[in-house]
């Protein structure tokens, strides 16, 4: 009988032992580093994809894809061009979406922040702006991206944006985030990590 006891309280401890380290294992929800190509970009649910069919006023080629070596850091690239007259309006806007492999509980979340990185040599006029749309328009909001922050060795200025949004409750599916060009005419691409919903500021 103590034996039997004793094999069943290695098993319980055993159990809690695979339990929790699978759970170490799996990426928190709410918040993407970008650490790999694959939980990055175009690599089915859970991962970041253009929706073309629903840019407004933006005629430029564009390509998202994964990059770590020019921070040396796993990273979303956007190559954006805004060139063209029609995508030189104040509101140009390519949006990338995600479908969460598991839903998200937005109690007590009213921010989604993140690092953006873009070449203020890669344009003569014009700021961005980004936009977050949630699963059935919750939340639904957008900002200036603000234009001071760290300049990088290449040139790049690194800032800290953050979309604050009306708190409630709910489960998020989807969402959308886009970045706008604002009469803008900047050919180049800009880089996106640390993305992390949050409590409201
Ligand atoms: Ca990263």
């Amino acid at each position: 009988m103590k034996k039997l006891i004793l094999t069943i309280l290695a098993l319980c401890l055993m159990s809690a032992f695979v339990f929790a380290s699978g759970k170490k294992d799996r990426a928190p929800v709410g918040n993407w580093t970008f650490d790999t190509a694959e939980t990055s970009v175009d690599n089915g649910g859970g991962t970041f994809y253009l929706t073309k069919s629903e840019f407004y006023q933006y005629v430029g080629d564009i390509a998202l894809s994964w990059d770590d070596s020019t921070f040396g850091d796993g990273m979303l690239k956007l190559d954006l061009d805004f060139s063209d007259p029609e995508s030189q309006n104040d509101w140009s806007e390519p949006k990338m979406a995600i479908d969460l492999p598991v839903s998200f509980n937005m109690r007590n979340i009213g921010t989604l922040s993140f690092d953006f990185y873009f070449d203020p040599e890669a344009r003569t006029i014009g700021s961005f702006k980004t936009q977050l749309f949630g699963t059935q328009g919750v939340p639904h909001a957008n900002v200036d991206i603000p234009e001071e922050g760290e300049t990088m060795e290449n040139g790049f200025v690194k800032t800290a944006v953050v979309i604050p949004f009306d708190v409630k409750a709910g489960f998020l599916t989807d969402f959308r985030l886009s970045i706008i060009g604002s009469n803008t005419d900047y050919i180049g691409p800009v880089y996106i990590d640390n993305l992390k919903f949050g409590p409201p500021q």
